[in-house]
Order: C-alpha cells, then sequence, then structure tokens
C-alpha cells in the first residue's frame, strides 16, 4: 500500500486523460461503477463472518507486515489522564502512535468503550487486553487465581458459569465497540505460555481449550464480528500451546529485554502458519536500525504505560517515531486505504503494481507498490478512480469523498485482460461471448466491456477475439 510519506505520487501534468474515442461498428462507453456486490479482500480473518470493515482492517495489517511497523502505546488511566502516555509522546516525539492499548482491568468496561470509541474517531486503531481474575477485578487476581480446570472448563460447572458470566461483561462492552464500527484488535490471555497469569497455570491443553471455549462464545453465541484475534505469547513461545489457525488471526510475542524480540521473531516463525506477528508488549524500543538488521519487521510493536514509556531514551523514541519504516496515527487512514483485489489464481500475478487515476483538477496520477493504497488527499467532492495493473482490465469506478474520508468502500476488483466472465481464465466461454457481443446478439455490458478490449481501441471487434484465441492457443500470451 501506498502511505504518504513513502508514496511515489507522480503529478503528472503530463498525462493526458483517457478520453478515448468510440468510433467502431460495436464501441462502447466508458462505465463507471460506484460499489461492487460484495467484499472480496485476500486475506482471510477466522471469523468467516467478521464484518467489512474489520476485514478491511485486517487486510491493512497483512498488507503492511514486514514492510511498516505500526506504532502502539498501552494507556494507564491513573496518572491524572488516560492520555497521560499519549501526551507524553506527542510532546516528547510531535506525533501520536497509531494503535491505542487499553485494558479491561478493574471492571472499567465504560471507561475503555468510551476512549477505544475515541481513538476510532481519531482515526486510531485500538487494541484490548484484560488483567482479570476468573471472576473479574484486576492485575493481582489475574496473577494469584488458580483454578480447578477441570471444573472450570466443563460447561455447566458454577466454575464454568461464574467465568462465563465474568466473560459477558467483556462482550458486552465489545459489543457497544462493534454497534460504533469500531474493530478491536482483541488480546486476551496474554503471555499464556508463560504460566504465570491464572489461565495459563493448567497448561497447554487447557491454556487451548480455555481460548478457543471464548472464541466460540464471543463469536458464535456473542455475534461479536469485529475482533481481530490476537494470540500474544510470552518471550518464550514455548511450543505445543497454538490453538489452530481457525482461532486466531496474529500471532505476537512479547519482551522488555530492550531488544528488538528476534528471539520471539524466530520462534513464532518457526509455528505452522503464517499468521502476521506483532511484538505486543515491550518496554524501551529499540532503534529502527535495530529491527531492520534483524529483519523482524513486526506489524506493531507496543510500548508498556507510565515508568515504561517514560524509560524510553528520547531521541531514540524520536527518531523511532518519525521514520519512514514506522507508522503513526497521521500516517494510517484504514478509512481510505483501498484494496485491490486481483481476480486471479496465479500467484506471480496477485502482487501486481496498481496505477491509479482521478479525473481530479489536478489529475493526480500515483503508483502503488501492491496491489493495496491509501487515498491520496483530495478534496470533498465526487472522483472517477481508474484502476490499472499490467495484465488486467482498468476499471473506473466513481467515489466519493466526505470529511475526508470515502464514504463507501469501493471493494475494487480487477479482470484479467480477456477474462470477460471473471472466472480468472481465458477460456472458450469468453470468446463466445465476446463473439455474440460482436454479432449483436447479446452485448456485453459495464465492466466485462473492458475485459474484452484486450487490443485497448475502446471497441470490441475481430482483433480482440484473435488476440483472445492467440492467448489461449499459447502463441501470443496477454499476461
Ligand atoms: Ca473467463
Ligand atoms: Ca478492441
Amino acid at each position: 500500500m501506498i502511505i504518504k510519506k513513502a508514496a511515489t505520487i507522480v503529478c503528472a501534468a503530463v498525462m493526458m486523460t483517457c478520453v478515448q474515442s468510440f468510433s467502431a461498428d460495436v464501441s462502447y462507453a466508458e462505465s463507471t461503477e460506484t460499489q461492487s456486490s460484495s467484499y472480496a479482500g485476500r486475506y482471510q480473518l477466522s471469523d468467516p463472518d467478521a464484518n467489512d470493515s474489520t476485514k478491511k482492517t485486517y487486510d491493512f495489517i497483512c498488507d503492511n507486515f514486514e514492510r511498516y511497523i505500526i506504532t502502539c502505546q498501552q494507556e494507564s488511566t491513573w496518572m491524572g489522564s488516560p492520555d497521560y502516555e499519549m501526551n507524553y509522546i506527542e510532546k516528547t516525539t510531535g506525533k501520536l502512535p497509531a494503535m491505542r492499548g487499553l485494558d479491561f482491568m478493574n471492571g472499567d468496561f465504560s471507561g475503555v468503550v468510551s476512549r477505544a470509541k475515541a481513538w476510532h474517531e481519531k482515526g486510531g486503531l485500538v487494541t484490548i487486553c484484560w488483567h482479570t481474575g476468573i471472576n473479574g477485578n484486576g492485575y493481582t487476581e489475574s496473577l494469584n487465581d488458580s483454578p480447578n480446570f477441570s471444573k472450570l472448563l466443563t460447561k455447566g460447572t458454577t466454575e464454568y458459569k461464574n467465568m462465563v458470566a465474568n466473560w459477558d461483561k467483556a462482550a458486552d462492552a465489545l459489543s457497544q465497540l462493534q454497534d460504533a464500527g469500531v474493530t478491536v484488535f482483541w488480546r486476551p490471555f496474554h503471555e499464556f505460555d508463560g504460566q504465570w497469569f491464572w489461565w495459563g497455570k493448567g497448561g497447554s491443553q487447557n491454556f487451548i481449550k480455555l481460548w478457543r471455549m471464548m472464541y466460540d462464545y464471543f463469536t458464535n453465541e456473542k455475534g461479536l464480528h469485529n475482533l481481530i484475534w490476537v494470540l500474544g505469547y510470552s518471550g518464550d513461545v514455548k511450543s505445543g500451546w497454538y490453538p489452530g489457525d481457525s482461532y486466531c488471526d496474529i500471532i505476537g510475542s512479547d519482551t522488555y529485554d530492550n531488544t528488538t524480540n528476534l528471539k520471539g521473531w524466530n520462534k513464532l516463525k518457526a509455528l505452522d502458519t503464517d499468521k502476521p506477528m506483532t511484538f505486543h508488549e515491550c518496554g524501551n524500543v529499540p532503534s529502527v536500525s535495530d529491527f531492520e538488521a534483524d529483519g523482524d519487521i513486526w506489524s506493531w510493536f507496543m510500548i508498556w504505560h507510565t515508568d515504561y514509556i517514560t524509560g524510553n531514551d528520547k531521541s531514540n523514541l524520536k527518531a523511532v517515531y518519525n521514520s519512514d519504516k514506522v507508522l503513526t496515527l497521521d500516517e494510517i487512514s484504514v478509512d481510505n486505504y483501498v484494496y485491490v483485489t486481483l481476480n486471479t489464481n496465479k500467484d506471480s500475478l496477485m502482487q501486481q503494481p496498481i496505477t491509479v487515476t482521478f479525473d481530479d483538477t489536478d489529475n493526480t496520477e500515483f503508483t502503488s507498490e501492491s496491489s493495496a493504497f491509501t487515498l491520496p488527499e483530495l478534496k470533498d467532492g465526487t472522483y472517477k478512480m481508474t484502476l490499472s495493473a499490467e495484465s488486467f482490465a482498468p476499471r473506473t469506478y466513481e467515489i466519493e469523498l466526505s470529511g475526508g474520508k470515502l464514504a463507501s468502500d469501493p471493494n475494487a476488483v480487477l479482470n484479467l485482460k480477456g477474462d470477460v466472465n471473471g472466472d480468472k481464465n481465458i477460456s472458450a466461454s469468453d470468446l463466445l461471448l465476446v463473439k455474440s457481443h460482436i454479432k449483436q446478439v447479446k452485448l456485453l455490458e459495464g465492466y466485462a466491456l473492458s475485459c474484452a478490449d484486450v487490443a485497448k481501441d475502446s471497441k470490441i471487434n475481430a482483433s480482440d477475439l484473435l488476440k483472445m484465441k492467440s492467448h489461449l492457443k499459447g502463441v501470443s500470451l496477454l499476461w
């Protein structure tokens, strides 16, 4: 994706506007689409019913993983203001973190909900953890409780019912955030394999059972489809604790040893999964050059609250927050993030750069290095946005910006050149569709016209058919 400071925006003063001539027997007019039927992003969340903005947020994470590190800061609530850490970072670096870390501990459900909503309103991302005893309260209980796991994990027991009654409070708060359109990076039962919190004390098998139990309860019974499940290991990343790909979306490791946590990175990489990875807690954040040298470009790092953030070396903190490799609040805009689904099964074609042109007066054009990008700053209004990629038929979407934000997600999809019916290949059925258009038996409409015009002359005729045929025969490939 494209990020403002890393953007390769070309101010194409010389770029010709794409006014095409339509002068043939069977020519077609440029079509514009406002929105396709459904979301078709590449990355799959564990919850197939996750809502669209949650899917889009996950695409944003997957697209940036190993390329940019997102800044995240855990808040405290007892230092005079819950913005104690945010104010400190802003004063020290001139920036704010892109993601805010919150904690339901001590029953602060309504406070977390209101601060998470406010942060979301500012365009930020939200992650929530929970220091809780089995039946409630905070940090002390999370460390001291020691359950009888066989009773606790058996449905119908008093122990189970009491635990779930506590879960209901968190589920209710998360549901309020769902109603407010807030996606949550939900990080329960963190550092489980360290076994210092009650949720890890029963060993790996009880933990896996507990994690899946909460996952199923929140997703299926509570209907929470705004969660991105973050599985936060300790620094050790002990083997045997992974609940499975269908029960989490992001894996993480933490350490307070002032390193980039390369040890945790390597152990997570060795797990049989390719989920994005987060450095979900740390004390002193290392320099960006350390992360680059170690090659562990985590999805995000989260510095812990109070003394942990103020204990950071100020000049390093400032350098990290102002690095081109690091994303801060002013540099992310998930609302204006556009993910383009390249409709193909060929891996080699899935990561093509996308050229984006707008019909605005400045004639803005830019090329994104991947199939996703953040819209450049445009004045409020309606634009025709044309997306093109080398192997794909160009497509124009009408987008509307209101209050600087996309009014609706274009859910952009590009088909391969010549793939008229959109089934990810050229076959006899595509040729048939083009033939019957030329013979005016059945006219193609909308984007199918652009897919059929492989000779790119704004007409559908015999030369398109010829090119498609020779692609089918492998004589001259279109892509
Ligand atoms: Ca086809
Ligand atoms: Ca043509």
